[in-house]
């Protein structure tokens, strides 16, 4: 078979030469990019794509080497996209992962590929996906995908993988908070990495409290502990991956997909909410779920955040919510009820859902709790009319907008 004259049937059978070329193209965004997309689009869909996301330092990089290592003794072939949107500030990081993985370079089953930022993190996650796809039709049994987590990649790893593990060293502090903010409504799996360190018990012990927190039927994600420099704990890491359904279950529900995509967009190209500092967790059709930290910009003249402030992060989930379908939906009628002060420092989610929704009308309901205890805030509700014309952050074919770079 000859790369040269038909790279789709070299890709599909797992040439590495072509798989490399036709990642190169999607990175560079060149002519034959667009072939590539199309070629492999008919050809996902077996992978398990494994989404491995943290604070920089948290140990991700190590433990992904050393989940190679367990899959490649079971006789799976691996492939890695590494994404370090935030390389500006960690320098050097992308090529540290080179060299971190570096036992696994000579072995054939193995790909690792680092994607560089540009800057934009909507870009590089749309590229990022579009590597894993071409990962998935080569035939490769598992795809990882390492991404900081800060801010925004929460969210893109969401959209990329089909399970998503969440890695907590221990002694975070305070950035526990911004897990429990965020991270919490996408996780399968916590990893209290490098648990040999002696704060480990209590970034476990913070973990499962703050899972006896949540509400709702969704089943419990697991934690687990690894010490990936001596492979403690891996064994069992991937004995919970290989049993896992949810293999290809990434391209279910492609209207979703489409819109975290525009809610995703719209959310960046807010000025109002970026001011503010509201963060996307996570979206579908008709439900988005927003963060946002209280800080001296949110407080009343009591040194307490503004009710303002907490409607104004409500109406953000609703507006996205409602605007996820792809036309414009305007609030006509909106009731709030507060029924907490919260602090500065707290960090504040409202997760919105639809109610009902007819070609005219949309009823939402927004509640906004606090990350630290699950307490509930407030609860508003409104009704939106449906103007039924396109969103324009939805032009087709359209780059993403800058999404914000966020921490
Ligand atoms: N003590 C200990 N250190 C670890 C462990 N895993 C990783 N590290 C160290 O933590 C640092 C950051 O690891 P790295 O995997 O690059 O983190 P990443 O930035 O999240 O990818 C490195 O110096 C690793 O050697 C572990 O299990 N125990
Ligand atoms: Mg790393």
């Amino acid at each position: 078979m000859n790369a040269e004259t038909n790279p789709l049937e070299a890709i599909l059978a797992g040439d590495r030469r072509a798989v490399a070329r036709a990642i190169t193209a999607l990175e560079n965004d060149s002519d034959s990019a667009h072939a590539v997309r199309a070629g492999v689009a008919a050809h996902v869909g077996r992978a398990h794509v494994v989404g491995v996301t943290g604070p920089p330092g948290g140990g991700k990089s190590t433990l992904v080497s050393g989940l190679i290592r367990q899959l490649r003794v079971r006789g799976h072939t691996v492939a890695v996209v590494a994404v370090d949107p935030s390389s500006p500030f960690t320098g050097g990081a992308v090529l540290g992962d080179r060299i971190r993985m570096g036992e696994h370079q000579a072995d054939e089953g193995v790909f690792i590929r680092s994607l560089a930022s540009r800057g934009h993190l909507g870009g590089l996650a749309r590229s990022a996906t579009d590597v894993v796809d071409v990962f998935d039709a080569a035939g490769y049994h598992t795809v990882i995908v390492e991404t900081v987590g800060a801010g925004q990649s929460e969210v893109e790893v969401t959209r990329i993988a089909d399970t998503r593990l969440v890695v907590c060293p221990p002694g975070l502090g305070d950035d526990i908070q911004a897990i429990k903010a965020g991270v919490l409504e996408i996780a399968d799996a916590f990893v209290v990495s490098k648990a040999d360190l002696p704060d480990a018990q209590r970034t476990e012990n913070e973990l499962l409290s703050m899972l006896t927190l949540r509400r709702g039927p969704a089943a419990k994600p697991p934690v687990l502990r690894t010490i990936a420099t001596t492979g403690e704990g891996l064994r069992e890491l991937v004995d919970w991956l290989e049993q896992r359904t949810q293999r290809g279950s990434r391209h279910a529900a492609t209207e979703d997909r489409a819109a975290r995509d525009l809610v995703a967009r719209s959310i960046a190209a807010d000025g109002y909410g970026r001011h503010l500092g509201f963060e996307l967790v996570a979206a579908a059709r008709g439900t988005a779920t927003v963060r946002m930290r209280v800080g001296p910009q949110h407080l009343n003249f009591n040194g307490r955040c503004h009710g303002g402030a907490i409607f104004s992060l409500g109406d953000m989930a609703l507006g996205l919510a409602c605007n996820s379908h792809g036309t414009i939906a305007a609030l006509i009628d909106g009731n709030i009820s507060i029924s907490t002060g919260v602090e500065p420092g707290d960090w504040l989610v409202a997760h919105a859902t639809e109610v009902s929704r007819s070609r005219k009308v949309g009823v939402y309901r927004v509640d906004v709790s606090r990350a630290s205890d699950q307490a509930h805030i407030a609860c508003l509700s409104g009704t939106v009319y449906v103007t039924g014309k396109p969103v324009p952050v939805a032009a087709p074919g359209e780059r993403p907008g800058l999404a914000p770079l966020l921490n």
